[in-house]
């Protein structure tokens, strides 16, 4: 068998040279769907264009309440922390993120499945879709660690074999994300980019880089390119050349939906609000993974599922 075609190159000593994006970001969403898509066509237009947007009150008080509860739960769990699933903080016993919680947490779950919610990654992806990672990251008051900024897409190409970036990350804010306690920051139309990043990839490399990532962020100089795209300031200049700094805020049960290749990064929680949120990654059926583009093995299952079945939308 021909190993598939390498369209996106990192990892390597060699060129980090900017790529222009080679596939498209929305995909025509016709497939097999009665009803309406749940993202208004500005919505959609705004992710492509950003490389995100944002919904207000995509979840119920009660059910954010609950999740809330939930995420304590997991993340002190004997028996999850025994599955592997916990990620805990550089230095400390402090829980980081909890993976794969949707396998452990029948909320969770319906959350995932809800027609409402997977029905966006349809639309935007143009297919059905599979979730290829769930977590959730906590940044408790006071202690909260950020994260480097980073391509999810660069990691997963390298890292898990994804060919193109046609998958989506779903986040939803279970606690107040506001612009000082560790939201997420991300650089607009910087997913119209693909930045390789120097060096190879360690083993294991994933224990390391759920923790705090050094393989696998862009230059400084990179970054600082894709800022400076648009010719604005620091702050995102909302423009359609994209570029500056945009920090995503929101009530709890808001969300954001942003493509796998958008340059995102967060900053430490030093403020008395803990942020709290659950990411979901759905992937198109027709972007399944292969071996890994530049690792020498597959993460785990937790972190990078090859379980292809579509997720069937509850309640369509
Ligand atoms: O490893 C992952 O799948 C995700 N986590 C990190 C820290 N970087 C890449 C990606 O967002
Ligand atoms: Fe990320």
């Amino acid at each position: 068998m021909t190993p598939p075609v390498d369209e996106y190159p990192t990892r390597s000593n060699g060129s980090v040279e900017l790529l222009d994006r080679r596939h498209p970001v929305v995909y025509p969403s016709v497939h097999g769907h009665g009803g309406g898509w749940p993202l208004s066509t500005e919505d959609v237009e705004r992710f492509d264009r950003d490389g995100f947007v944002v919904v207000d009150r995509l979840v119920d008080a009660a059910t954010v309440e609950a999740l809330r509860e939930e995420v304590t739960r997991l993340a002190t769990d004997a028996a999850v922390a025994e599955s592997g699933r916990v990620v805990r903080e550089p230095g400390g016993d402090a829980v980081r993120s909890v993976f794969e919680v949707h396998a452990v947490s029948r909320l969770v779950a319906e959350v995932v499945t809800d027609a409402g919610v997977v029905g966006m990654a349809e639309q935007l992806l143009g297919s059905p879709v599979y979730v290829h990672q769930s977590r959730v990251n906590r940044k408790p008051a006071f202690a909260g660690k950020g994260f480097a900024w980073h391509s999810d897409f660069e990691t997963w190409h390298a890292e898990d074999g994804m060919p193109t970036p046609r998958a989506v990350s779903l986040s939803l804010a279970l606690t107040a994300n506001y612009w000082h306690n560790g939201s997420l920051m991300i650089v607009p139309g910087s997913h119209r980019v693909f930045v390789p990043t120097a060096g190879e990839t360690p083993e294991d490399h994933y224990r390391q880089s759920l923790r705090r990532q050094e393989v696998g962020v862009p230059s400084e100089e990179a970054l600082a390119a894709l800022v400076a795209r648009g010719g604005g300031g620091g702050d995102d200049g909302g423009g359609a050349d994209g570029g500056g700094v945009a920090v995503v805020t929101g009530e709890p049960g808001s969300a954001v939906l942003f493509d796998a290749n958008a340059m995102h990064g967060s900053t430490e929680n030093m403020t008395p609000f803990p942020r709290t949120n659950l990411f979901v990654v759905y992937n198109s059926v027709d972007n399944r993974l292969v071996g890994p583009f530049a690792a020498r093995a597959p993460r785990p299952e937790f972190v990078a599922s090859r379980r292809f079945d579509p997720v069937v939308p509850v309640g369509r």
